[in-house]
């Protein structure tokens, strides 16, 4: 998977995608992450990227040209992959949308800034508008940080135990079950016995019902 991140503030991607599982899939080759400078496609001498909204209003809107002239050097350089506009009046990210998305063989992503981008870019740039849910961020690059970790961690080779991932969370519209290590007693604290047994089918069985509670506890919605 190839990432194309389109930013005016590249350092805040930084930290987020230069540690452990991310930063391991790009050292095995297995995802390539470019963070392209929207600056470096400013108008004129001061590289201008944004300016006031026609109609009026309170903040400024990223412009059309530097966006449309970055994404059309990425395409031309890299590929002609999806782009999405990573904004909070985007569609809502799940799991499933994680999963799709995997399947891309590379995937340019905007993060907005300011007011938003000029609605032309969306019309007609732009495949995917992604929220990661209903707060506002001062900026796209944290959400694009999200998209990014949650995609890697599901192309093949990236988490070593293979049924990991397939374990987490949301993977099959349920939460995951509780986990423990050791020790098995801590502050007279225990671990479940059946954790212990080393009963495989029970156990399997045990994780199924805990995640079953789990769901309908805390996250009902998931299982209409
Ligand atoms: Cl994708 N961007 C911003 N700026 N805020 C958000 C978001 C995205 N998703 C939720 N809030």
């Amino acid at each position: 998977m190839n990432f194309h991140i389109v930013s005016a503030v590249p350092e805040l991607l930084e930290s987020p995608l230069g540690h452990s599982i991310v930063k391991r899939a790009v050292k095995n080759e297995l995802v390539s992450i470019h963070i392209h400078d929207l600056r470096n496609f400013g108008i004129g001498a001061n590289k201008q990227i944004d300016d006031y909204q026609f109609g009026g209003g309170a903040g400024m809107v990223m412009m059309v040209e530097p966006l449309d002239k970055c994404i059309s050097y990425i395409k031309d350089s890299f590929g002609d992959h999806p782009v999405a506009y990573m904004t909070p009046d985007g569609d809502r990210y799940t799991q499933s949308m994680a999963n799709k998305l995997s399947l891309e063989s590379g995937l340019i992503i905007i993060c907005g800034h300011y007011k938003g981008i000029d609605q032309r870019v969306r019309d007609h740039l732009v495949d995917y508008e992604i929220s990661i849910g209903d707060y506002v961020l001062s900026g796209g690059e944290i959400a694009a940080s999200v998209l990014v970790d949650s995609i890697s961690r599901l192309i093949p080779g990236v988490i070593n135990d293979a049924s990991s991932a397939l374990t987490d969370s949301f993977q099959d519209d349920l939460l995951a079950p509780p986990v423990f290590t050791r020790p098995a007693s801590y502050n007279n604290w225990e671990v479940p016995d059946i954790l212990l047994s080393g009963h495989d089918a029970k156990i399997l069985e045990w994780r199924e019902q805990m995640a079953l509670e789990h769901t309908k506890k805390r996250r009902p919605d998931l299982l209409k």
